[in-house]
């Protein structure tokens, strides 16, 4: 059995699968490609030209969801998504509410301009955009994730599912980019976070992230 994962840590969607894998007790290599600076062929990979990609023996894969979805179906245990119809659904809900609505706002207005940006051009980031993101974008994200996992462990029928996998990765982002949702205000949502990021499956690629993007100040945090 050869699984490998084409793409870089900068990705939450790459973090996704391979915490998945992680979670699944799979090895797998890691090939590295920078989207933004592919490889001359990546097309054919990718026909997107996204990361992740997955090779498992002469199988190819993309997509993060698409991923998951199959390495469920590939090695079944231990399940990391619910069987029950309904929080099936709602698994899949969380999944596409991080992947679809927060990355999308996350990324470009907070991470990139924050960690990548200063990491390409070797300057030191305007911090006012980002931080007026971070102020008055996400917050709503925060609110909702909140709510929807109220006093629970996790957010979907009791047990550590794709979704809290979906929900934990791109939040490691904005930890690099020195923005967490802050304790007073989303105390439930944060010790979700700090349970799930100090997961062996998450810490171990948090500790192999963290020298490669620099260790930012805390902006938004306590
Ligand atoms: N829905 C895809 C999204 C993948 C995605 O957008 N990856 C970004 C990196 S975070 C990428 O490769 N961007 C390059 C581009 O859009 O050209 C997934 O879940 O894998």
């Amino acid at each position: 059995m050869s699984l490998t994962v084409i793409g870089g840590s900068v990705s939450p969607f790459v973090r996704k699968v391979r915490v998945f894998l992680s979670l699944k007790g799979l090895d797998y290599e890691l090939e590295p490609v920078n989207p933004f600076a592919p490889p001359e062929g990546f097309r054919d990979v990718s026909p997107l030209g996204k990361i992740p990609a997955f090779r498992d023996g002469d199988a190819l894969l993309n997509d993060s969801s698409i991923i998951c979805a199959y390495l469920e179906r590939r090695f079944p245990e231990p399940a990391l998504y619910p069987s029950e119809p309904l929080e099936y659904a709602r698994a899949l809900w969380f999944e596409e509410y991080m992947d679809g609505g927060v990355v999308p706002v996350a990324g470009p207005s907070v991470f990139f301009p924050l960690v990548i940006a200063p990491l390409m051009s070797g300057k030191e980031p305007d911090e006012s955009g980002p931080m007026k993101a971070a102020a008055e974008d996400l917050p709503v994200f925060f609110d909702y994730l909140q709510d929807q996992l109220g006093d629970a462990e996790y957010f979907v029928g009791g047990k550590l599912s794709i979704a809290d996998i979906a929900v934990a990765s791109p939040f490691v982002n904005l930890r690099h980019a020195g923005v967490a949702p802050e304790r007073a205000r989303w105390p439930k949502l944060r010790a979700f976070l700090d349970r799930m990021h100090g997961l062996p499956s998450f810490k171990s690629l948090i500790e192999e992230e963290t020298p490669i993007f620099g260790k930012r100040a805390v902006l938004i945090t306590d």
